[in-house]
């Protein structure tokens, strides 16, 4: 019998829970328990103290800002969760992996494989065993390099979730194109793809217009499907200082998201002595999932009608002259909808919709912000489309405290992209790949996550290299996919902590243990630096100051160089051990490489606030191909690919205020209310009653998209919660059985995560 504490159930009645208003005392008491020590160590208090910082950790959770004057504390409950638990003194180890097999491991809680603590020493499978053994690094390196040397080029994937940081993930990049081949999917394309893809089309960026400075000058925010309280905590500051000054939020989310409905400031003894928090959201719309788009075809009628009624003075006259195409298509679009579909569609009141319509046009500058809520839909295209034609129509983009602002998941996911983690060429120009290393990159484009994953299951993929993630529990369709992962030759995972992916080995596995960015990172050239890149653009350098949990882990950098420098044939540009010695040396290439992104990167490493690297929608600058801003014409009006039908609901998959993503830190979801399990099912009491269903009553969800798969999860506990009718939600990554591989975003395959038809099943 295995030694671990949620075996089956899921239960931890332990976890800090009280029912204060987000950001309150109550989010401070949570943070010292999620690895188990009663209170944080010396180091964390000071790594946390200087967190967000210059000269400290850049931290590990979201991608939000960090301010060039920064606050007492500039970190929150969920930062802290993170830190302390990179931080964990507990050590998954020879010994651990002597005691356990990975069959036995597979019946763990993925809460329990983490809490082994942190990977210490490079790990290979022994099938006959069942476990995995201790292996030294150069004969783990060897190893990977013959096995990737003997395959085609392009039947090898690199994944890389949004952790690791710009040179790690820049060399990264660069050895899958000097190996030949572009198979760069990264976590984006499970989460803001949809706006890389799209946004570039739209308005000739791939990235949100707005930096932190728009937040003092905005007159309304507009929020779609992004939960603040949970997922980029410090926004709340930001934005409990726009409301203080008169700014109006108005937020469309089926959720009341306690974050986005009041905020207590820890930071400000006032405040919590009277224990008086603030309201954020002015109105807060609980549209239907999908329901954005006819939403926001509302909102514009609303605004045409202005401009009917008062022509010249509503709709920004010569930004749309000037600057964009399209406006008459979209406009007469627009008015042909009916307020009865618009209404059915969204589920809101055409008064509700009017009421915000206000709103937005007493706003001389307006930010529009979203998150997967908007992204994780077969139409997130006409989502975005939408809330860029919104914006449009009073120039809201590319003015002070306007824009469109999508908020970034992982602390480094924009920035991966931008040093070319991607699968396209465009992501490391082929100009300068072949100037600086006389490299001739693959003319084919490469795979995004739905195409490895196609390519596993059909057999074209061979080898799975990691870099950090946990694909295998993040994609659509998790049971198919896992029985596919064996039939991989190779797999590698760069990883902090133990998860799911790591016990589905293919025929050679390696588990191969990294420096977090908590870590202090000594290489031969002396104490490193990395950097990453926050949702607004800005790049900073980090620098870990924590024991390493052994001896034997290396920096990401390192493990990334030592393996493509046992793959490649040598070449006298490729440098990867001065590299992997002097990361200043890494930071010139990637300026090299990206010389309007990157000009004097080491010397404004540290640059209080980070350095931009500029956008050019944010200076009204089109790089579309008209070189204008293009309007969309909306095709339909919901974003769901299938409706549900009457039998049906649709489903939203969430993450709990006590997880980061398929890292689970607990069975507390304090912020909705929630707590002790997560296998449950959320309905509103009008539908148990319609479905027949009580409080409490232990159901399955089955997937109504008909693609010939049969789609079901069991186990779930039904749960009365606050949601619109037609429907239910559960979490993130326990439902994504039901969610189909094919069922994804038009342009982007970013999988529609927040819009799968199922059935309940009593
Ligand atoms: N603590 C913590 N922080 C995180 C993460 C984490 O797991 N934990 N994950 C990180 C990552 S990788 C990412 S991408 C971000 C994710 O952060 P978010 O973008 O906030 O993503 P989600 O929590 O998945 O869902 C966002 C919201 O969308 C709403 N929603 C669902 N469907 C719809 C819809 O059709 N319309 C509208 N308007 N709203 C809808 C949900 O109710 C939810 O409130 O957070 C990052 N930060
Ligand atoms: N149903 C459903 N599915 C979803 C989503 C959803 O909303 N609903 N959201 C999607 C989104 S937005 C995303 S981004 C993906 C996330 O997918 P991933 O990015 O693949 O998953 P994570 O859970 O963030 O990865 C956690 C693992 O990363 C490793 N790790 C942690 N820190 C480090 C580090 O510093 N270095 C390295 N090398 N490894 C590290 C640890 O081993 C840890 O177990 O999931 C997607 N899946
Ligand atoms: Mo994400």
């Amino acid at each position: 019998m295995d030694d671990h504490p949620h075996h089956a159930t899921d239960q931890d009645p332990d976890t800090p829970f009280d029912d204060a208003p987000s950001g309150g005392w109550g989010s401070l008491a949570g943070i010292a328990h999620v690895t188990g020590a009663a209170r944080p160590s010396a180091v964390a208090i000071r790594i946390l103290g200087e967190m967000n910082k210059p000269g400290g950790v850049m931290c590990s959770s979201c991608a939000w800002a960090k301010p060039a004057e920064p606050a007492a504390f500039e970190f929150c409950e969920n930062g802290a969760k993170a830190t302390l638990w990179e931080l964990d003194r507990r050590r998954a180890g020879a010994d651990f992996f002597a005691r356990h097999t990975v069959g036995a491991l597979r019946g763990w809680h993925d809460h329990d494989l983490e809490s082994a603590g942190r990977l210490s020493e490079p790990l290979r499978y022994d099938p006959e065993q069942d476990r995995y053994m201790p292996v030294a690094w150069d004969a783990a390196f060897a190893e990977i390099g013959a096995e990737l040397r003997a395959m085609v080029p392009e039947q090898a994937v690199f994944y890389a979730s949004g952790h690791a940081g710009l040179e790690a993930s820049y060399l990264y990049a660069l050895f899958a194109r000097a190996m030949g081949h572009q198979n760069l999917p990264q976590s984006s394309n499970m989460c803001h793809e949809t706006t890389s893809v799209n946004l570039l089309s739209f308005i000739g960026t791939a990235v949100g217009t707005c930096t932190l400075e728009d937040f003092d000058h905005c007159d309304t925010i507009f929020f779609f499907g992004q939960n603040t309280g949970s997922n980029s905590p410090r926004f709340l500051h930001t934005l409990k200082a726009a409301v203080d000054r008169g700014c109006r939020v108005v937020t469309f989310n089926p959720v009341r998201e306690r974050g986005l409905i009041e905020f207590a400031d820890p930071q400000s003894p006032a405040q919590m002595t009277v224990g008086k928090p603030t309201r954020i959201s002015e109105h807060y719309y609980q549209v239907k999932p999908g329901g954005d788009i006819a939403v926001m075809a509302g909102l514009i009628k609303g605004v045409l009608a202005a401009e009917d009624a008062a022509p010249g003075t509503v709709l920004d006259h010569d930004f749309i002259a000037g600057h964009t195409e399209g406006f008459d298509e979209m406009a007469a679009a627009v008015r042909a909808v009916t307020w009865h579909e618009i209404e059915a569609e969204s589920g809101l009141t055409r008064a509700m919709i009017d009421e915000a319509t206000g709103v937005y046009l007493s706003a001389g500058r307006a930010i529009g912000i979203y998150g997967m809520g908007l992204t994780q839909h077969v139409h997130g295209w006409l989502n975005l489309g939408m809330l860029v034609n919104l914006l449009m129509t009073r120039g809201n983009i590319g003015k002070p405290g306007a824009g469109i602002s999508p908020v970034r998941g992982h602390s480094n996911v924009q920035g991966q992209r931008t040093v070319g983690v991607g699968e396209k060429s465009a992501h490391m120009p082929p100009d300068k790949l072949r100037a600086l290393f006389g490299i001739d990159a693959a003319t084919r484009e490469g795979r995004n996550a739905v195409q490895a994953c196609e390519g596993i299951l059909d057999g074209t993929v061979r080898a799975m290299v990691s870099l950090g993630g946990n694909l295998v529990r993040a994609l659509p369709d998790r049971e198919r996919m896992e029985s596919a992962w064996p039939k991989l030759r190779l797999t590698v995972h760069v990883a902090t902590k133990l998860n799911r992916s790591h016990l589905v080995p293919g025929a050679v596995s390696y588990i191969l243990p990294c420096l977090g960015r908590t870590d202090r990172d000594v290489q031969a050239g002396g104490p490193q630096a990395v950097s990453m890149e926050d949702t607004f653009s800005h790049i900073y350098g980090s620098l870990g100051h924590a024991e390493p949990p052994s001896d034997r882990v290396r920096s990401e950098l390192a493990i990334v160089a030592g393996m493509a420098e046992a793959t490649l044939p040598a070449n006298p540009a490729l440098r990867w051990r001065d590299w992997t010695a002097n990361y200043d040396l890494v930071r010139d290439l990637i300026e090299q490489t990206y010389p309007d992104d990157f000009a004097d990167f080491n010397q404004r490493l540290m640059q209080p606030g980070g350095f931009y690297r500029g956008n050019p929608a944010r200076d009204r600058i089109w790089k579309t191909d008209s070189g204008r801003a293009r309007f969309t014409t909306p095709s339909t009006m919901s974003a769901l690919g299938q409706a549900p039908g009457t039998t049906g609901m649709t489903l939203i998959t969430l993450r709990s205020n006590d997880q980061f993503n398929t890292t689970i830190y607990g069975f507390s979801d304090r912020l909705r209310g929630l707590k002790g399990g997560r296998m449950v099912v959320l309905v509103n009491r009008g539908e148990m009653q319609r479905l027949g269903l009580s409080e409490g009553q232990v159901v399955a969800l089955e997937t109504l998209v008909d693609d010939g798969v049969a789609r079901r999860v069991d186990g779930l506990t039904v749960t009365p919660y606050d949601l619109p009718d037609g429907c239910i939600a559960g979490y993130y990554p326990e439902l994504n059985p039901l969610v189909p591989l094919g069922y994804h975003e038009k342009n982007s395959a970013t999988p529609a995560y927040k819009g799968t038809p199922v059935r309940i099943v009593a």
